[in-house]
């Protein structure tokens, strides 16, 4: 028996038969966040993240019977919050009023009007969960009233939260957020060494509280990264983090204390091509750095500044590929199409990009319009998406798929066919090039066995217009 159930809400329930762990599958470190404080605290726990663990709704009532919580706290992205509101009315049509249901997670924090339209949760926590959600399982327990709504209180220091507890995940082994090529088949584990962003990109969800960053200390991390080796045998570390960079002497000097400790580990990350840095990266990529994320987001200057309010000119971008090829880094790109004002130009643009500036590897998603994001705003305003679209998506009016049902930003004049296309577009051009394949096999000849997996995407891009796990997804809806 645990006093408390953490449930991290699927997009999609498994379907029992074949199960492949999603390429992008990544422990769900909120939740473990507080399940490792609560512990810390006294607290026992018990996590359940339904689709990789294979748990279907019915597995789900079982394991709330058999471990008979006080409080089941459901976590979610706006992709699981249909589920999240199944799961939880399941659990309070048959247990009646204990346990009590408490939503947290991204979702809840951008709407925050939720726990008054969904009376099936008995409390909504938005932003950081660790001290508030502790509060509460403290209120439960004495027997207090509980409120309805709650703002998390910020952890003071972030280098005193507890590491999380992976034993928790029972077992499954996830393969990393960023699928870097060479670290692929390695054990991989996904970490924060910051929270918060102050950057107010227009596609980005976020509630307000997210916006103040919180660096933990370079100890605090290789101390965890130590642990992960030793205790795991992790070999790559992916940081999840918006961006590692901000603070370029806070970087070189978590690259000093992994060299002076003697870590091997490698790593990847996120960062902002405005914050690549001559010093940096050559600390960096010495202390095991492999991989850089950059949200480069569109090739054409004008859609990146003006529109999505991104702060990164093209000549940051060369400046960022140019420093990654020096000092043995994989440049990645995250690509979006599908903005207001975008032309068909514009769209060629970003399928250049990467070409002209020779990143090593893209990735393009069209533009889901995210609720708590400035976009989701423009979007109401111009009729684009209805105001109350989580609630059509909750009781399953516009399709219960995410991939399918949830509206991509279509610019004024263009269709989504011609986002389709330009994605399409883009994929060939880049990976089926001769220059390509030469840049990679120069690079590091090994790489050509693991690029091969990116070909695959492309090809999968170019036959259907979205890569194998989108397509899987839409199948299995049909
Ligand atoms: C890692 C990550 C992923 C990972 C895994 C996420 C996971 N399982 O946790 C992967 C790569 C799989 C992923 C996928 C996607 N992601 Co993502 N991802 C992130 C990222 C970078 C970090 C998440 C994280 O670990 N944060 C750190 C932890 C500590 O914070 P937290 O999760 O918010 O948890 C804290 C509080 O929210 C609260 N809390 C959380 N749960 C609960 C529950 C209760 C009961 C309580 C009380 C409190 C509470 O306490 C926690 C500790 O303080 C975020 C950006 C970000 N900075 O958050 C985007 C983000 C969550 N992703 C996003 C999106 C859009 C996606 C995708 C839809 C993208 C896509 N193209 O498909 C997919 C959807 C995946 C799916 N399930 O279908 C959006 C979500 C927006 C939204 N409104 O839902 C974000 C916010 C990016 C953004 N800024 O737009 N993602």
């Amino acid at each position: 028996m645990v006093q408390v159930i953490l449930i991290n809400s699927p997009t999609n329930f498994p379907d029992g038969k074949e199960f492949i762990v999603d390429a992008t599958s990544a422990p769900p470190l909120g939740i473990l966040y507080l399940a490792a404080y609560l512990q810390q605290q006294g607290v026992s726990v018990k996590i359940l993240d339904p689709y990789p663990q294979r748990l279907s709704l019915e597995d789900i009532l079982i394991e709330v019977e058999n471990e008979q919580p006080v409080i089941v706290g459901i976590s979610s992205m706006t992709p699981g919050i249909r589920n999240a509101v199944i799961i939880a009315s399941a659990i309070k049509e048959k247990f009646g009023n204990m346990p009590y249901i408490g939503i947290g997670g991204i979702h809840a924090s951008c709407d925050i009007s939720f726990i008054e339209r969904y009376s099936v949760f008995d409390f909504q926590v938005i932003g950081e969960g660790e001290i508030t959600f502790h509060e509460i399982v403290q209120c439960v327990l004495s027997g207090e009233k509980l409120e309805k709504l709650y703002y998390g209180k910020q952890y003071p220091d972030i280098d005193d939260l507890p590491f999380v507890d992976r034993e928790l995940l029972g077992g499954i082994r996830y393969v990393g957020p960023h699928d870097a090529s060479e670290a692929n088949k390695r054990e991989t584990a996904s970490m924060l060494a910051t929270r918060g962003c102050p950057f107010e990109c227009v596609f980005c969800s976020k509630p307000p509280q997210r916006k103040k960053v919180r660096n933990r200390s370079a100890k605090n991390i290789v101390d965890e990264m130590e642990e992960l080796a030793k205790k795991y045998g992790i070999k790559h570390v992916d940081f999840i983090d918006d961006n590692i960079g901000l603070e370029s002497e806070w970087l070189i000097g978590l690259g000093d204390e992994i060299l002076t400790r003697g870590l091997t580990m490698e790593w990847s990350a996120q960062m902002r091509a405005t914050d690549a840095k001559d010093e940096v990266f050559k600390k960096i990529s010495e202390a095991g750095c492999r991989a850089i994320f950059f949200g480069i987001e569109s090739g054409s200057e004008r859609i990146r500044n003006r529109i999505i309010r991104k702060g990164v000119r093209d000549k940051d971008i060369i400046n960022a590929t140019n420093l990654c090829r020096k000092y043995g880094i994989e440049s990645n790109f995250y690509l979006m199409m599908g903005f207001p004002t975008e032309t068909k130009e514009d769209l060629k643009a970003t399928g250049d990009i990467g070409i002209r500036t020779k990143a090593d590897i893209i990735g393009i998603h069209l533009t889901k319009i995210l609720p708590g994001s400035k976009l989701f705003d423009i979007a109401v305003n111009e009729g684009k998406i209805d105001k109350d679209i989580t609630d059509k998506f909750i009781r399953g009016e516009i399709g219960t798929d995410w991939t399918s049902a949830w509206p991509t930003y279509i610019p004024e004049g263009l269709t989504i066919n011609d986002l389709i296309d330009a994605k399409k577009s883009a994929y060939r051009r880049f990976y089926f090039r001769f220059g390509w394949m030469l840049q990679r096999y120069y690079s590091k000849p090994i790489r050509i066995i693991s690029d091969l997996k990116h070909l695959r995407v492309a090809a999968n891009v170019l036959l259907f217009g979205a890569t194998k796990s989108a397509i899987d997804s839409r199948l299995k809806n049909l």
